[in-house]
Parts: C-alpha cells; sequence; structure tokens
C-alpha cells in the first residue's frame, strides 16, 4: 500500500464523515509513507476524498513535506477535488468557513527538525469563529530530555489562540490538552494488522458556546 491509511482504511474514514455526522475531516500529516508515492496512489485518495460532501482539510507532515519536491506540488493535485483543501503555507495559514463559523489554521512543514515550531504563527484574528488548528509534530512531555523535531511544548498549547489542536504524528491516541485548549492525537485509521484492518478516528464536537468534546470512534464499528 502507498500510504498509511491504505485503501480499505480510507474508505472507512471516508464512509465515517456522514455516518457520524462530520461537518469536516481533518487530516494531520503523514498522509502519505513518502514523496515517491506513484500518481495512482495519490489519484485513488483524490477519488476517495471527492466522495465526501464535506470539506477535508490536509496538513502535510513529516513523510509528505510540502517541500520543493512534495508530491502535493505534482499535477495530479491540480485535478484535486474541491472540497479538499491542502495547506501549503509554510509560515501558517488559515482557511476560513463561514457556513461553520469555523477558522481551520495550520502550518505546513517544510522540514522536520527541532527549529520547525508547528504552533508558531497561529493568529489570534478569528471572526467570532471556532478557532481549530493543526499541528504535525512531537508532544514534549515536562520529562522529556531529548530535542525532538517539530517539537509542541505544553505552554504552547495552554497559550494557542484555538479551540481545539488537532494533533499528528505519533500514532497512537493521546489527550495532551493544557488549560482550557483540547489538543488531542487521534490514533490511526489504519488498525494494526491485516487480521485487525481498522483502528479509530478522533470526532471533535464545538457547541456553542464554548464546549469543545470529543471521543474516539472505532472504525470497524462501522462495517
Ligand atoms: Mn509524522
Amino acid at each position: 500500500m502507498g500510504h498509511p491509511l491504505a485503501d480499505g482504511a480510507l474508505r472507512a474514514v471516508v464512509d465515517s464523515v456522514s455516518r457520524l455526522g462530520g461537518d469536516m475531516l481533518l487530516l494531520v500529516g503523514d498522509v502519505f509513507d513518502h514523496g515517491r508515492v506513484p500518481d495512482s496512489v495519490l489519484e485513488s485518495f483524490l477519488e476517495e476524498i471527492g466522495r465526501i460532501n464535506q470539506p477535508a482539510v490536509l496538513l502535510p507532515g513529516n513523510h509528505d513535506l510540502y517541500d520543493d519536491n512534495s508530491l502535493y506540488q505534482r499535477e495530479v493535485f491540480q485535478h484535486k477535488p474541491d472540497n479538499l483543501h491542502i495547506i501549503t503555507q509554510t509560515d501558517g495559514e488559515a482557511l476560513s468557513f463561514p457556513e461553520l463559523t469555523l477558522e481551520v489554521w495550520g502550518r505546513a512543514m517544510l522540514s522536520h527538525t527541532p527549529a520547525f515550531r508547528p504552533l508558531e504563527g497561529m493568529p489570534t484574528q478569528r471572526n467570532g469563529h471556532w478557532m481549530v488548528a493543526l499541528a504535525h509534530g512531537h508532544f514534549h512531555f515536562d520529562d522529556d530530555r531529548d530535542q525532538r523535531s517539530s517539537p509542541i511544548y505544553p505552554p504552547e498549547i495552554a497559550a494557542a489562540p484555538c479551540d481545539y489542536l488537532a494533533l499528528g504524528h505519533w500514532d497512537r491516541h493521546v489527550d495532551v490538552s493544557q488549560g482550557r485548549v483540547t489538543a488531542v492525537y487521534s490514533g490511526t485509521a489504519r488498525g494494526s494488522s491485516p487480521r485487525d484492518p481498522l483502528g479509530e478516528v478522533t470526532v471533535v464536537d464545538l457547541t456553542p458556546p464554548e464546549a469543545v468534546t470529543f471521543y474516539q470512534a472505532d472504525l470497524q464499528a462501522g462495517l
């Protein structure tokens, strides 16, 4: 398979959006294993995403960087479905979805280094909307000693001007919420083995005026 989601897992994720009543799908990096996956894999990915009636936002990660050689710069992405939004600005980029009273922000990864700070530059301006941020990187626990690439520190999360921070990079589901900011690694949609092919997704509910809740949905349950 050309990407970590694998075909069956991607289909299950796509199907889960309507099944679970989702307004949007967030894909927080490492959607593909590496930059050399064939165009046919990208085409089938785009076809699947095009089946969703809601917007999908994709943030590049360290396996699918947004650099000069990025697979996202290939011609096949010029024909992407209209509902797919790819974050390409390496200084950060906000997308506005007024119909959902929602702003979505992320910073595309140019290189996976300790100097890259996934939350840097998150805007405070949100037009009275919800602010959901995407970040692909390594959450740094207080007792971590080593310096990792694309670090995300607890005080940065606590100070982030967003309601929800969707995290990618780790392959397990972890709640690293800090202060008033809910921050969650979703876990993976792909299961742990061929006999257990489907994993999980995080479903986030934003309830006015400011309640943010989430739960883990088992994709196997949707079959
Ligand atoms: Mn990663």
